[in-house]
């Protein structure tokens, strides 16, 4: 049985992508996240059997938030201390409309069936780079170089549940279907 690995995600405009994918730069062992599989994971679901997807988009449907503005800044790594894992830009603080988004989507896949969602707190943020834990001064550099990122705000009218596939050139999201934000 095929089991993909899904993922709920808002979409980013090409004027946010290009704004963030301005932010690469070579730094030794680190690997940039390709300009079209730039986004914001809402929730990650896991593998789940195929058959199980249309549950999970019926139930997703069900989400009512009206469409809000969101603006992509600063810069993070994960974790906070220590060599860096990943590189990414937030959000900042607020975004109430984001939250109950993500609130929504967790209630919409809890009563879809999945009981396995992970519970840590939501920190959103879009990661731009994975690395490997080398060249640690590099990266203070570059989040002090790029602390006052502001991409151009955007207006979230959607979300989308993606599939992500492992192939031999890299991960591919592929959009399974999309769920037009309102009240
Ligand atoms: P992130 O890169 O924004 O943290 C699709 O794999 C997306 O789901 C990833 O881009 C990742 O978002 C998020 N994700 C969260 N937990 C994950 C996990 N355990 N394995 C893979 N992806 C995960």
């Amino acid at each position: 049985m095929s089991t993909r690995r899904f993922f709920v995600a808002i979409a980013l405009p090409a004027p946010v992508r290009d704004a963030l994918v301005a932010l690469a730069e070579p730094l030794p062992g680190t690997s940039w996240t390709r300009p079209e599989t730039l986004h914001l994971t809402l929730r990650f679901i896991g593998g789940v059997p195929e058959e199980k997807i249309a549950d999970i988009t019926h139930h997703l449907a069900t989400v009512r938030v009206e469409p809000f503005i969101l603006p992509i800044e600063g810069v993070g790594a994960f974790p906070p201390k220590g060599p860096p894992r990943v590189l990414w830009s937030g959000v900042g603080q607020g975004h109430p409309r984001l939250h109950q988004l993500r609130q929504q989507v967790d209630d919409a896949l809890l009563a879809s069936g999945l009981t396995d969602l992970d519970v840590r707190t939501f920190h959103p943020h879009v990661t731009l780079a994975r690395c490997t834990p080398t060249g640690a001064p590099t990266f203070t550099r570059w989040m002090h170089l790029h602390q006052q990122f502001a991409a151009p705000p955007f207006r979230v009218n959607a979300f989308e549940l993606y599939a992500s596939e492992l192939r031999p050139g890299g991960v591919v999201h592929t959009p399974v279907q999309r769920f037009v934000l309102r009240k």
